[in-house]
């Protein structure tokens, strides 16, 4: 309702302007004057609205700035979000500095050398000294920003430390799964094709392979049954066996995985990342510890996301079909941000910062950064609840028939406690 007050006090207003700026037009008709003559006073008039338009206009960006200032985000909570702020602090001084020079110039000229019949204008086609000045000085500024930019987007995707915490996000339409190392310290391989319900993250492992390959055998099998007894129409049975078409491609695709897989380990043993998978830790959980670097690894099911960790100040695009990554060190614990943030409620967040559908304004998980004991607590416990237990492990060697080792397929996702 206040909203539909104002637009009509302004609509209103625009129309009494236009009516008085008609009063006025008649009436120096009515004088002997025409429309279009200027006179001095008219041009003073402008120059001194000039002025005026400048004070308020510079009045309003600062009231921009003062009013809106709770809007911006909170210190940074990361060691390489104190050098991104740095670097941005540093580009909005120079565009300060540009700003209120071009301006105050602009309006000042404006103001100052009104319009005179006495005065001729100065005509100065070219100059070279000046057209070296504008070119080089800004060249010069611009080479600055980016060389501190590089720097500091290098202090994000220089390579970690041996000793960094391994982390990876997986994103898919619309939330994040979080995979951290078992007790190998290494993450396993993973595979598109492997994705189901015990397996969101693709994870290669003898097991998950040999699970794929009897879920796919009892499909087909299941699918070959319907078309062999069933009595279907035409189109459906057509449907039926292009499906069982793509399940028989895609089983010969996961046994050329297998094949490698095993190629793999026998080269590798131990060192192959097939065999790391088992003791993964998947889990829709994000914990951190303090003032540890941390290696990030993000990966997509489908589109492109983006992980983006405002109060780290660090962002990295989510690629399907490749593994991208950063690094931060984490300065600050949730707890201590709570206190400096006065909200008991506060999280640190990971936010999808790529519009990805429907429900991408949802797709976060909050970052729960802790002091080292706390997280190794927290490890601990999740460590007992490991991609594939060892006591359910399914052997490589097991027949892939049937139900039976479709079932005993390992729960994967750890839920939220
Ligand atoms: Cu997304």
């Amino acid at each position: 309702m206040t909203k539909l007050l104002i637009l009509i006090v302004v609509v209103l207003g625009i129309l009494a302007v236009a009516q008085l700026a008609r009063v006025y037009e008649l009436t120096s008709r009515l004088r002997g004057k025409r429309e279009e003559d200027i006179s001095p006073s008219d041009n003073r008039f402008n120059g001194r609205m000039m002025w005026a338009f400048a004070v308020a206009y510079f009045a309003f960006f600062a009231w921009l700035v003062f009013h809106y200032q709770d809007k911006m985000l909170p210190v940074a909570a990361s060691e390489q979000g104190v050098e991104t702020d740095w670097l941005i602090n540093f580009n909005w001084v120079i565009l300060l500095i540009a700003f209120v020079i071009t301006n105050v110039l602009l309006f000042w000229f404006a103001g100052k050398y009104l319009y005179s019949k006495d005065r001729r204008a100065f005509w100065q086609p070219h100059n070279n000294k000046l057209e070296l000045a504008w070119t080089i000085v800004p060249a010069a500024v611009l080479a600055v920003i980016i060389i501190y930019g590089l720097r500091t987007w290098h202090t994000i995707t220089a390579p970690a430390g041996p000793d960094a915490q391994l982390v990876e996000l997986y994103a898919r339409q619309f939330d994040w799964t979080a995979r951290y190392p078992g007790a190998d310290g290494g993450l396993g391989a993973t595979d598109i094709r492997l994705i189901n319900g015990s397996n969101p993250l693709g994870i290669v492992t003898p097991e998950s392979v040999a699970t794929r390959l009897a879920e796919l055998d009892q499909e087909i099998n299941a699918t070959d049954s319907v078309l062999a007894h069933a009595i279907l129409a035409e189109t459906k049975s057509h449907e039926l066996t292009e499906s069982v078409g793509r399940m028989r491609r895609n089983k010969t695709r996961i046994i050329n995985l297998r094949n490698l897989m095993e190629q793999d380990i026998k080269e590798k043993g131990a060192a192959s990342t097939y065999l790391h998978g088992a003791d993964d830790i998947v889990i829709k959980e994000f914990h951190l510890p303090i003032r540890k670097e941390v290696e990030i690894l993000i990966r997509s099911q489908d589109v492109i996301h983006s992980a983006y960790l405002p109060h780290m100040r660090i962002q990295m695009n989510a690629v399907p079909g490749m593994t991208t990554r950063m690094k931060m060190v984490p300065t600050i614990t949730t707890d201590s941000m709570r206190m400096v943030m006065k909200d008991e409620e506060f999280n640190f967040i990971l936010l999808c910062n790529k519009i990805c559908g429907a429900s991408h304004y949802n797709m976060q998980m909050p970052l729960v950064v802790t002091s080292a004991e706390e997280y190794d607590a927290w490890m601990k416990d999740a460590m007992t609840k490991p991609f594939q237990p060892v006591a359910e492990a399914v052997s490589p060697e097991a027949p892939t028939m049937g139900a039976d080792s479709a079932t005993a397929a390992p729960v994967a996702v750890v839920q939220a406690h």
